[in-house]
């Protein structure tokens, strides 16, 4: 039987004061809950809420699970799901991470490209959610926090030949508060990993 394909899912930790990151949540309970467990070998990480330190960590994470599969959730304010297509080599926020750093108008990797499409199905992705009935929008712009920072990351990395991963994507959710429903976040998960799996060859 042909090995399954490593799928990588990434949150985020709370961030700006706030006490819980639904992103997290999401993943850690998508890959609990097992569905693609037949197709797939899931694994989930909580990325740091800081620049240097979230790129690491994915890296590692990288490195060492060597995925076919990357998916990125972080929280937005919005009410709707947001795919996003484009990354920017751009840190530019008034917030602070979680360690404190603010950056304003400075390159993620100085040597690399102005901008990264996400090497991703995002049609077919939103094919499945408009199925659902779960509200959704495209969007090119992952603004210029930790959720760009770290989609640059991985963006510029997948589209390295050689790097072994085929899909790779950045999904922003409306933020939650804890203890409320997350079916709505775990299906449209379920969604981006299917959609992803479908395209591998
Ligand atoms: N959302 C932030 C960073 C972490 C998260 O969940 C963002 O949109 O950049």
């Amino acid at each position: 039987m042909p090995e399954k394909p490593v799928v990588l899912l990434t949150g985020f930790e709370p961030f700006s004061g706030q006490p819980f990151n639904v992103s997290a949540e999401g993943v850690r309970l998508f890959c609990e809950g097992g569905d693609q467990g037949e197709r797939a070998e899931l694994s989930w990480r909580v990325l740091p809420v800081a620049y240097d330190e979230a790129a690491l960590r994915l890296g590692e994470a990288i490195d060492e699970l060597r995925p076919r599969v990357v998916i990125s959730v972080g929280i937005c304010d919005e009410p709707r799901y947001r795919i996003e297509r484009i990354a920017w080599n751009l840190d530019d926020a008034e917030v602070p991470d979680n360690k404190g750093e603010v950056r304003r108008s400075q390159r993620i990797i100085e040597a690399g490209p102005q901008s990264c499409a996400a090497p991703y199905p995002h049609d077919e992705l939103a094919r499945r959610l408009e199925e659902k009935g779960l509200p959704w929008r495209f969007s090119e712009s992952a603004g210029g926090f930790l959720c760009n920072h770290v989609f640059y990351h991985l963006c510029h990395r997948a589209v390295v030949p050689g790097s072994g991963i085929e899909c790779a994507t950045f999904l922003h959710v409306p933020p939650l508060g804890e203890g409320e429903e997350t079916g709505g976040l775990v299906d449209v998960i379920g969604c981006a990993v299917d959609a992803a799996l479908d395209r591998l060859s």
